[in-house]
């Protein structure tokens, strides 16, 4: 009932809503009324009580709730479901505890925080709270279980994208690194639960360093991580940035499903990479080859020319990739 009152007040911004239209809308007491709304100052919204006049909704916190997100969204799918934590371990294994339950494919997890975030290969995720967006899409797709390494690229083109609509140009670093003036503020984390033929469900995890301040931003990390605000000088607004990705990712989702092909999100990842043409180190496991970055393939995989000349296809799976002196 608390999001009926907020989406009255919300509906009509700026302007005094009665108590008694309040309670003739939702079919409540007037005591039921002022209990939510003091439940919504509680949460952070800023709302102004006049007598005779009503209440007036003057500011909402910064936060990634449903209420904050979905009137953002123009999904079908993703987002729908969506479900909001103060602070979680991860939001990906927590998407991964939901995602059995039946009628969930495209719900999203959300955490203000994340204690121990994680990324690829038993890495750490730096999570601050209130400062980045941390979520997880849960996916149960009928396609086969060696197409899910695709669905990064649609991830990486969904926040380029969206990032781009806020007037940010980041680059993909393939696979799954966003990356801003040759620093991390994005990544992704994609985890799979299924058997050889049949998936049970996928998790999309990305995190962008949305408002992180330098002092968020760990020592030992500092080199190569950066955040939106830091890069940018402004304060992004999380909630539109994180509705924007994912009304980009289902496009995207959605047409890599129709058509069984990332022609799409192939194309913004090449058009937007940090990578192509430039002289990589291929790490796989403790190995390290010296390359060149020449092209990324429409299943996704990276092109590089070997020092040798020989051509050869890397899959996004096990491998990191690093410029010949350091991170980008
Ligand atoms: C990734 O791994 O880039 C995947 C990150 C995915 C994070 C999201 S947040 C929501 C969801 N829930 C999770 O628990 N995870 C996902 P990888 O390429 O392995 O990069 C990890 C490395 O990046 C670490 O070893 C650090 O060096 C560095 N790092 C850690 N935190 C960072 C941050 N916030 N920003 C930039 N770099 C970071």
């Amino acid at each position: 009932m608390k999001e009926e009152v907020l989406s009255v007040l919300k509906s009509n911004p700026g302007v005094y809503i009665s108590g008694q239209s309040l309670c003739e809308k939702l079919n409540v007491s007037r005591t039921a009324i002022w209990k939510y709304i003091n439940a919504l100052k509680e949460d952070g919204y800023e709302i102004e009580s006049a007598s005779k006049k009503g209440y007036r909704l003057v500011s909402s916190p910064d936060l990634l709730t449903g209420d904050e997100v979905i009137p953002f969204l123009d999904t079908k799918c993703i987002g729908r479901n969506y479900f909001h934590f103060d602070s979680l371990e991860s939001t990906n294994t927590k998407a991964k505890e939901l995602a059995s339950k039946p009628g969930l494919d495209g719900a999203v997890v959300v955490s203000e925080e994340q204690t121990t975030g994680k990324g690829r290969l038993g890495r750490n995720w730096v999570s601050p709270k209130h400062r980045g967006i941390w979520m997880s899409i849960i996916l149960k797709p009928d396609i086969e279980p060696s197409s899910v390494p695709k669905i990064v690229h649609i991830a990486a083109a969904a926040v380029v994208l969206a990032m781009q609509e806020l007037g940010i140009k980041a680059s993909v670093k393939w696979p799954n690194d966003i990356i801003l003036n040759g620093k991390k503020v994005c990544g992704i984390l994609t985890e799979m639960s299924g058997e050889i033929n049949h998936i049970d469900f996928v998790v999309v995890g990305i995190g962008i360093n949305a408002n992180l301040g330098q002092e968020d931003i760990p020592q030992e990390i500092a080199e190569k991580a950066s955040s939106l605000y830091v890069e940018t000088g402004s304060a992004v607004d999380r909630k539109c940035l994180a509705a924007k990705v994912l009304n980009h990712f289902e496009t995207l989702y959605l047409d890599f499903l129709k058509t069984g092909t990332i022609d799409a999100s192939v194309k913004i990842c090449r058009d937007n990479s940090i990578l192509l043409g430039r002289d990589i180190r291929i790490i796989a496991r403790s190995k390290e080859r010296k390359a060149r970055a020449v092209d990324i393939s429409i299943d996704g995989e990276l092109i590089v020319q070997l020092e040798d000349g020989r051509i050869e296809p890397i899959s996004s799976g096990e491998v990191s990739v690093r410029a010949l002196n350091g991170y980008i």
